[in-house]
């Protein structure tokens, strides 16, 4: 599975559990493995520490820490800590490192620091939570979305600033005229990622932001190949319901590339395999159900499901309609 931060880590449960049902390995598990290629391209270095939200949200979901309130971070976290750095003039003060969260990434920098890779850390920060799952991030190398915004007051117009200032400082409030990847073209996929796409049986596109999460995650040298080799049907879920973007700045992505926010449009960004594109199959909303004449005319099989993801069985239940779905393009 392809996945970003949020909307990847509800489905990834979702799955998870769904699996544990089908496949039980009798002790709570599943007997079917699962590898997640997650997005990094939201990571930062920050006051001497690399912070990865996308990684440290599925990690803390699946661990069951996570702050579903918030819907980022550590439950029962405190920012004691955090507050001292403001003190010092240090960091993001609008970007908060919680005590908790500071465990996770002071243990990440220390690993990093001490020579391993970012999937040989992940391997073992996720050790501790028995995720169920295994987590690779997309690559080894720092790969950073920044965004482009209109800056009147520069001699170019423009003005570049981390997807996370972006995010959670302007809260995408700035009309971003493009993204750049900064690293991108000298990366390579993490190992064992192109692997995973090569010899799974399904691959799945979870309902992540298809800007600054999926198309970071194909770009990355080798995925966009593996994912139109692989033998396994490729599905996705709509990250958009009926025009409204289900969760995040999906819209404020979508416009800034010329993707209209509908599930279609999305669908059609990815493309159809046999179009040259990346998708097999792709799961609509039932209020979105209209479009599934026009997307099989475009090459894809398309399943009008339920797609809000408010509680672990409505994940499930949609994870559970992905694989039908893949199943049904097995045969
Ligand atoms: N999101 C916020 O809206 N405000 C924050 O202060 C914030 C801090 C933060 C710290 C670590 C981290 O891993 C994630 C954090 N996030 C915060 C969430 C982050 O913006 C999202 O997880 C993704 O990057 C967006 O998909």
């Amino acid at each position: 599975m392809l996945a970003g931060g949020v909307g990847g880590a509800k489905f990834l449960r979702g799955l998870r559990d769904h699996l544990r049902q089908v496949a039980p390995d009798g002790d709570g598990g599943t007997t079917a493995e699962v590898t997640v290629v997650v997005n990094t391209g939201d990571d930062v270095w920050l006051t001497g520490l690399r912070v990865c939200p996308d990684l440290d949200s599925i990690m803390y979901t699946l661990g069951g820490a996570n702050d579903e309130v918030r819907g980022w971070g550590r439950v029962g976290e405190s920012e004691r800590v955090s507050a001292e750095l403001t003190e010092y003039g240090v960091g993001w003060p609008w970007f908060t490192l919680g005590d908790l969260d500071l465990g996770t990434h002071i243990t990440r920098s220390h690993l990093l620091r001490e020579g391993l890779t970012l999937s040989e850390v992940t391997s073992r920060l996720t050790a501790r939570w028995n995720l169920g799952v295994r987590l690779l991030p997309m690559s080894d190398h720092d790969v950073e979305t920044h965004v482009v915004v209109a800056d009147l007051d520069s001699p170019t117009g423009e003005r570049s600033m981390h997807f996370e200032e972006w995010w959670v400082h302007y809260r995408a409030g700035l009309p971003a005229l493009r993204f750049e990847q900064h690293g991108l073209s000298s990366s390579v996929a993490a190992p064992g990622v192109v692997e995973a796409i090569m010899g799974a049986d399904v691959v799945l596109f979870a309902p992540s932001n298809p800007v600054v999460s999926i198309d970071t995650i194909v770009a990355v040298p080798g995925i966009r190949d593996a994912l139109r080799a692989t033998a396994a049907p490729v599905v996705g879920v709509s990250p958009i319901i009926s025009g409204s973007a289900v969760r995040g700045m999906a819209h404020a992505c979508l416009s800034a590339i010329g993707v209209e926010t509908a599930a279609d449009a999305v669908a059609l960004h990815y493309g159809a395999r046999d179009a040259g594109g990346l998708l097999d199959g792709w799961l609509i909303d039932e209020s979105d159900a209209a479009l599934t004449s026009s997307l099989g005319r475009a090459g894809l099989r398309v399943a009008a499901v339920p797609l809000w993801m408010n509680s672990v069985e409505t994940s499930a239940a949609l994870a559970a309609a992905a694989l039908a779905e893949a199943a049904g393009l097995s045969v």
